[in-house]
């Protein structure tokens, strides 16, 4: 008799190697059935997209009319870059003719596209900021695409996206694609945060770094500090503290995708913090905050706005912003110890006055 075929050597980095995207929604839905298949194949999805969008960056600096500004304003008054533009267009094109997701909302788009003929079938609807950290882009530095999926409740008859305007706990996956040194995609379906590398040798994202949890304290504290004299008074109380106390130290690489992604792996606190020229802060609430903020509590760490936690913040309008303040448990528990204690002495100075 011929004994059964023993794999040994190579086993566990082939099935590491065969982690893909798909392979591990499924895992993680322990289900086959059309949930888990259309979770499954829109991440597939946007993988493709991360996978286009690496690809133009990777070779931006040789390309004509790849970098630079295209001249026009986007809906925040922002100046909008032709990456901008094409990241955009290529989370489109990835999703026409996908039969899943009837609406698409950006950061680039005024108000939603709309995929008539996915409508009757696609219940989802796809949030993203397709190139977070433009400023980023020119230069070589690091950038991310963000995005999030929520489940269309209603028709929509009006084409207004009424339903948009929920809280954060809607979410049913979110995540973001960190376009580095090597090309990460890192994501959450509600169980947990799974981390994944693109083998650019097999053009897949694999499994890199599964169950991510964010550390309950860490050294880095990341914010603008140029915005310093603008900021409320609890939020510059606690950056002196920070400058006069031993074992912290700043980080801030101007996308907040990258931010991020050092503070889930080493543990600190990510700040935008409303200002004098900007109250709700820069951050746009709907496909920046929510999904960074989806990720946070799925790794064990938080996301607030300094006084509500971010996934109960519920918007009033497609493009909202709010303050953020992310990151490792003890830390956002820090920022918004500065922040009470200063709400409590004004209330105490009015109740004298
Ligand atoms: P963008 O999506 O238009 O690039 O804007 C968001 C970015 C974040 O990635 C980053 O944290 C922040 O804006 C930086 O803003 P600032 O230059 O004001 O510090
Ligand atoms: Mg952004």
């Amino acid at each position: 008799m011929v004994d059964a075929y023993q794999p040994i050597d190579h086993e566990y980095a082939l099935d590491r190697d065969c982690t893909t995207l798909s392979r591990h929604v499924l895992q993680q839905l322990q289900s086959f059935g059309p949930d888990a298949q259309d979770l499954s194949t829109l991440m597939n999805r946007i993988a493709l997209a991360g996978k286009l969008v690496a690809r133009r960056l990777s070779r931006a600096g040789l390309m004509a009319g790849a970098l630079g500004f295209t001249g026009e304003m986007n809906v925040q008054g922002e100046s909008v870059k032709k990456m901008d533009v094409y990241a955009n267009e290529v989370f489109i094109s990835v999703f026409k003719q996908s039969g899943m997701v009837c609406r698409l909302a950006s950061e680039e788009m005024d108000e939603p596209y709309y995929i008539p003929e996915n409508c009757p079938v696609g219940r989802y609807t796809l949030l993203y900021d397709p190139i977070d950290g433009s400023s980023n882009v020119d230069i070589n530095i690091n950038v991310g695409s963000i995005f999030a999926i929520r489940q269309q409740e209603g028709e929509d008859l009006d084409g207004s996206a009424s339903d948009l305007l929920q809280s954060g706990r809607k979410q049913i996956a979110a995540g973001y694609i960190l376009y580095g040194p090597s090309t990460m995609l890192v994501y959450s379906i509600g169980r947990g945060v799974h981390a994944f590398t693109l083998d650019p040798s097999l053009g897949e994202f694999i499994l890199s770094n599964e169950d991510i949890k964010i550390p309950e304290h860490g050294p880095v504290y990341s914010v603008n500090e140029g915005n310093f004299w603008q900021w409320d008074e609890g939020i510059r109380d606690y950056i002196r503290y920070m400058h006069r106390h031993d074992g912290y130290t700043a980080r801030y690489s101007g996308a907040l995708v990258g931010d991020f992604h050092r503070i889930l792996f080493q543990g600190g606190v990510f700040l935008y913090p409303g200002s004098v020229k900007k109250p709700e802060g820069k951050l746009r609430l709907l496909y920046e905050s929510a999904p960074l903020a989806f990720l946070a509590e799925q790794a064990g760490g938080r996301a607030s706005t300094g006084i509500q936690d971010i996934l109960d913040v519920i918007p009033d309008k497609l493009h909202a912003r709010s303050p953020l303040v992310i990151g490792s448990t003890e830390d956002v528990a820090l920022v918004e110890s500065f922040i009470q204690e200063r709400s409590r002495q004004q209330t105490e100075a009015t109740a004298v006055r």
